[in-house]
């Protein structure tokens, strides 16, 4: 068992490794990028990337040397399959939404997830460029730079913005599969948006900038502080079919109402992706 004391402390040092990992970000983000490709032609990682990861790993290392630590970079590098536990484990993606970072478009994402037993206790979302900083605690509720964050509370897919994405996966069947959805999901609301990060994408349901978010294909990096921050907003956060997230099946949807959530999951073909 992890005391509230100790959780405290886990959340001041979740702050500031994201402050120093997001100062590497900034400077990194107007300059010439080193560009390197992972799984297809479109998975991208920069030297920014790795140089984040490995900083992050070693504050957190030097802090508490027994808790577990993934990220990004170091799975696929070491092409490892992920086993929950329960032991503390920070989940770091260093820099989600690589490819907006490589267009040097702002919205890029130091993600932080802190998760015990299993269970994301805090979640940490900073974006450097544009200083949104996002902040959660299991049962504190979920903040942007200190201000308390509320779901939009929208029912009707009718009248819902539902954010999605293509993804990095260039499978002729997936990208299929994931035009047809959105094509249903266009035709059924307000419209469909994509910011390019799943970290981000969670953190504009929680703020009601955007009733839902639904995607194939993201890693627990990706989504374990999202997730939490936009629970803590009040949002529904289900895998796509309907039933309970599995943390590692690769998929998430989040929506700001039970009733929204089950049209979504209703209207789409749920592909699936591997787990991780
Ligand atoms: C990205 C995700 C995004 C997805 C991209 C990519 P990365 O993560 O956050 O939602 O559409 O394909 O997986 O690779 O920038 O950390």
């Amino acid at each position: 068992e992890v005391s509230e004391e100790e959780l405290n402390d886990y959340y001041a040092v979740a702050l500031e490794v994201a402050k120093k990992a997001g100062e590497v970000i900034r400077n990194a983000f107007w300059k010439e990028k080193t560009v390197d490709t992972k799984c297809s032609a479109a998975d991208l990682v920069t030297a920014t990337d790795k140089a984040v990861e490995k900083l992050c790993f070693s504050l957190i290392k030097d802090k508490y040397p027994d808790h577990r630590l993934v990220g990004e970079e170091t799975v696929s590098e070491e092409d490892c399959k992920i086993t929950l536990t329960d032991q503390p484990m920070w989940v770091i993606d260093p820099v989600d939404g690589t490819t907006n970072f490589v267009h040097s478009i702002p919205e890029v994402c130091f993600s932080l997830g802190v998760l015990i037993n299993q269970q994301p206790m805090i979640g940490v979302v900073y974006l450097p460029v544009t200083e949104q900083m996002y902040t959660s605690r299991r049962g504190h509720g979920a903040f942007l730079n200190g201000k308390k964050l509320q779901v939009s509370r929208q029912t009707d897919l009718k009248k819902a913005v539902v954010i999605c994405e293509g993804g990095s996966s260039r499978d002729e069947n997936v990208v299929k599969v994931k035009m047809e959805n959105i094509h249903r999901l266009v035709s059924a609301s307000h419209g469909i948006r994509a910011y390019g990060s799943a970290a981000h994408n969670l953190c504009r349901v929680a703020q009601g900038a955007g009733d839902a978010y639904v995607e194939y294909g993201i890693h627990i990096w990706d989504f374990a502080a999202g997730m939490l921050i936009a629970q803590e907003a009040g949002a529904v956060v289900v895998d796509p079919a309907g039933l309970q997230v599995d943390l590692l099946n690769r998929r998430i949807l989040a929506a700001a109402s039970a009733p929204l959530a089950a049209q979504i999951s209703s209207l789409l073909s749920h592909l699936d992706m591997g787990r991780d």
